[in-house]
């Protein structure tokens, strides 16, 4: 909605050329974008008449799809037909949550029209949903985007019209209050406005948006979980996740696409609160379109995206693998679920890289969603009847990825470095005690099996009860230990009693 003048904007554009004349590539570069403005108008309105032949219905696609190229070289009317659902769905393996969505997931409906096009927009709010809905959509001319005029109750239904004067890539949102409320829940999506000339055929085109959601609970604590506006306030998200919930892009819902291919991904964030640093490891964005905008930079390792913004990223594939999509604010990758995975089949090319595969213990447990062995003991923790055996299966799964990373997936350890866990006699001595050492981490000199460590453990209480308890059971009937069961609440127990003693060497 906030538009640059354009000859503020060229007179920039045409300065940035002068200045680097140093430097040819920069001013070269700009003659392209530049021509291609001049000849659309560039940010000037893209107002090419009235709407001609039949209205058009739009097709929408769920994430991470994307609708067809528009593949059209006049203004049409194009009627786009969308609902707003609100839901249970999971966000995380055996955690679910009450999403408000546009068209049933999160991120909505991808949306795609042409530059000149006049959209007349439906927008249906179902007769189950608690709340009203409207939407802001930040491709449109027009006070709030959309707002005021689609305030919709539930089982109610509007309508309004604008013509998308501006080319690029756009956010929607819901903007009914509380606003942030409704971003939290899942309320975003995009709508890709193509220029006339339509986009660069490419192999791929898929849809991907990050969102930060906050939860009463834990991350990854089973069961439905509440939003919570405090954490909201203080943005202090639970969780970081593309598309809506932790593996709906990992595992057999990875990204495909084949080496020598082209892959273009339309980017958003949905925030409400977070700004991405968005990196997909081991590629270089070829081309970047950052903000969504007309202009594109080249050979981008990490690109900015706001809250409430969007980017086109461009890159070639040539060697098979799994690209793993982050946002680089790291620990909301490994410790909130801001993972995504693009799987790479095809050739080796050893010219380019001669690796393995990817690094399975850097991933963990996020390269590989199969964590319902974590769900069934939590299921059956409910039901009064979970068993050893169950704990053991769950505690596995989560040993890698949290464990093994140090300890080493056969419990080895590492000589001098890592202290084993298999057989080993300090964890023989006293097995409750392993829950401090989880819970508050280790540190000072310790003997293990005869050999002197002196290091640091660091304390892993962002895991949950019946993960420290399920780990632990699947540590001690492992590789020659004693055995025995470590249950969520002596878990909790020792937790509240809070590291009172500092855990050092005791034995
Ligand atoms: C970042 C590396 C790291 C991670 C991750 C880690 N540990 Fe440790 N662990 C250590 C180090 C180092 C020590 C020894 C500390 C010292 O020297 O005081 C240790 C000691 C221990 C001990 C006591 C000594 C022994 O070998 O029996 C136990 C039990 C243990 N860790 C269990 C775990 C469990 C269970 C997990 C996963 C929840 C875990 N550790 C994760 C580094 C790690
Ligand atoms: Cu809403």
């Amino acid at each position: 909605m906030h538009k640059l003048l354009p000859f503020a904007l060229l007179a920039a554009f045409g300065l940035a050329g002068c200045n680097s004349s140093s430097s040819p590539t920069p001013a070269a570069h700009a003659a392209g974008p530049l021509a291609a403005a001049y000849s659309t108008g560039g940010s000037a309105k893209g107002d090419f008449g009235p709407p001609q032949g039949a209205p058009i219905q739009a097709i929408l696609t769920s994430p991470p799809l994307v609708p067809p190229p528009v593949n059209r070289d006049y203004p049409a009317k194009v009627v786009v037909e969308l609902e707003v659902i609100e839901k249970e769905m999971p966000i995380s393996e055996g955690v679910s949550y009450t999403f408000w969505t546009f068209g049933g997931t999160v991120p909505g409906s991808f949306i795609r029209v042409r530059q000149g096009d006049t959209v007349e927009f439906h927008l249906k709010n179902a007769p189950d949903s608690k709340m009203p809905h409207n939407i802001d959509l930040h491709g449109v001319t027009g006070p709030g985007g959309g707002a005021a005029a689609s305030f919709t109750a539930p089982g109610h239904r509007t309508q309004f019209t604008f013509k998308a004067l501006n080319q690029g890539l756009y956010v929607y949102h819901c903007a009914t209050a509380p606003v942030g409320m409704h971003i939290a829940n899942g309320m975003y999506g995009l709508i890709l406005v193509e220029p006339p000339e339509g986009l660069p055929p490419v192999d791929h085109e898929y849809y991907v948006m990050q969102g930060d959601f906050y939860t009463t609970g834990k991350y990854r604590e089973k069961g439905l979980q509440p939003f919570d506006m405090e954490k909201a306030i203080d943005e202090r998200p639970t969780y970081v996740l593309f598309n809506g919930s932790e593996g709906a892009l990992t595992g057999d819902n990875a990204l495909t696409a084949q080496t020598n291919q082209t892959v273009r991904l339309f980017m958003g964030n949905g925030g409400p609160n977070l700004v991405s640093s968005f990196h997909v490891i081991g590629e270089i964005f070829d081309k970047v379109q950052p903000e969504g905008g007309t202009y594109w930079q080249e050979n981008v390792q990490t690109t900015l995206i706001p809250a409430g913004g969007a980017v086109t990223v461009e890159f070639h594939t040539e060697v098979p693998g799994s690209y793993v999509l982050v946002d680089h604010s790291i620990f909301r990758a490994f410790n909130k679920g801001a993972l995504a995975i693009l799987k790479v089949d095809g050739p080796e090319d050893k010219s380019i890289y001669s690796g393995t595969e990817v690094n399975a213990v850097y991933l963990g447990d996020r390269s590989e969603p199969n964590l319902k062995a974590v769900t069934a003991a939590a299921s059956a923790h409910a039901a009064g009847t979970l068993t050893r055996q169950e704990q053991i299966d769950a505690g596995k799964q989560l040993f890698t990825g949290t464990c093994s990373v140090c300890h080493q997936p056969n419990g080895e350890g590492m000589p001098g470095v890592f202290p084993p866990l298999a057989k080993s006699d300090y964890l023989a001595a006293d097995p409750k005690h392993a829950i401090e050492v989880v819970l508050n981490g280790l540190s000072g000199p310790v003997k293990v099996n005869g050999t002197d460590y002196n290091s640091v453990m660091p304390p892993m209480s962002q895991l949950t009860d019946d993960e420290v308890a399920n780990i632990l059971t699947y540590v001690l009937n492992s590789w020659d230990n004693p055995g025995g069961q470590i249950t969520k609440e002596e878990v909790a127990g020792v937790r509240a009693n809070g590291p009172a003693h500092p855990a050092q060497a005791e034995h």
